[in-house]
């Protein structure tokens, strides 16, 4: 399909590939993981070009007063090298990317790839674990036992096993009928802080995660934001195999990543499992790209 060109109207696919205003504000970097290890078997591994391609669709302009997303540079690694079926090969090239890329950017965004991105991306900090603040925006609590190995159910597991400290994990939008009792328990020994869908409901999802931030802002020096596409609501987000009906809303997330942006200690923000042989009309991928705009416009209000 021919795209229509107008100089008025920049594309964020254009954004992706470098177009930014000459003195940009801030700096972002974007890394495609495409793991896919999956208790249900799909294709996140074609996630991240699906969401580039889909970004082809989606303007700059954030609609907030901080203006345009083109005052944010981006640098797109491309995606890592690692054999994709398997987690753990992800561990060293991830590391040496994500810590050299921290250095030249405000933040770095992580295009998965199935959940299992969140392991290695939060040992690829290079922080010690009890200065790690974690908040996983999901549907699912990620607990499962590593009996089976490493995979898109567990990697919050892994991550207590390998000595991130239940306190600094805060999970939010976990939902009911899609965990189990013993998992739940599982957290609860941990010391994670838990907010179901109920919570979001009575407190609303953004202050829950406004105040998330603030809590972990106060005892750790990074904070890793995992944004598990599953906790939309599964209309809108068809190509997560994870999502159910009663979920939260594009908007509410956008809102979300947002406020993520604009904490200075979120330094890795990642984006999973969007499986998109599963989409329905691409709206999975353009939540997704939509998803990784608001992060953006957030960083343009970084530390205000
Ligand atoms: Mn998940």
């Amino acid at each position: 399909m021919a795209l229509h060109v107008d100089p008025h109207w920049p594309r964020a696919s254009e954004w992706l590939t470098g177009r930014h205003v000459d003195d940009p504000q801030r700096s972002l970097g974007l890394i495609g993981v495409p793991m896919n290890k999956s208790i249900t078997p799909g294709h996140c591994d074609q996630a991240p070009a699906a969401v580039r391609a889909a970004m082809q669709r989606l303007g700059t302009w954030t609609g907030h007063p901080s203006g345009d997303v083109l005052d944010v540079a981006l640098k797109d690694y491309g995606d890592l090298k690692f054999a994709y079926d398997d987690p753990e090969s992800a561990d060293a090239p991830l590391a040496e990317l994500l810590q050299s890329a921290m250095l030249n950017h405000d933040a770095i965004a992580l295009l998965g790839g199935d959940n299992g991105v969140t392991r290695p991306g939060v040992l690829g900090l290079g922080v010690p674990l009890e200065d790690v603040g974690l908040i996983t925006l999901d549907a699912h609590f990620d607990l499962r036992t590593l009996e089976n190995g490493l995979h898109n159910g567990n990697p919050i597991r892994a991550l207590l096993e390998s000595g991130l400290p239940g306190q600094n994990i805060i999970q939010i939008g976990i939902a009911p009928f899609a965990n189990s009792s013993d998992y739940a328990e599982v957290a609860k020994t941990a010391g994670i802080r838990v907010h179901t869908l109920h919570t979001v409901e009575d407190m609303g999802f953004v202050p829950v995660l406004t105040a998330a931030l603030f809590e972990l802002s106060l005892r750790c020096s990074v904070i890793y934001v995992d944004c598990d596409v599953d906790v939309l609501d599964r209309a809108f987000a068809p190509a997560c195999p994870g999502a159910r009906p009663g979920g939260i809303t594009p908007r509410e997330l956008q809102q979300g990543l947002y406020a993520c942006g604009r904490s200075t200690f979120v330094k890795v923000v990642d984006f999973v499992e969007v499986d998109p042989t599963k989409d329905i009309n691409d709206a999975t991928a353009l939540v997704t790209g939509q998803l990784l705009l608001s992060f953006a416009a957030g960083l343009l209000r970084r530390g205000t």
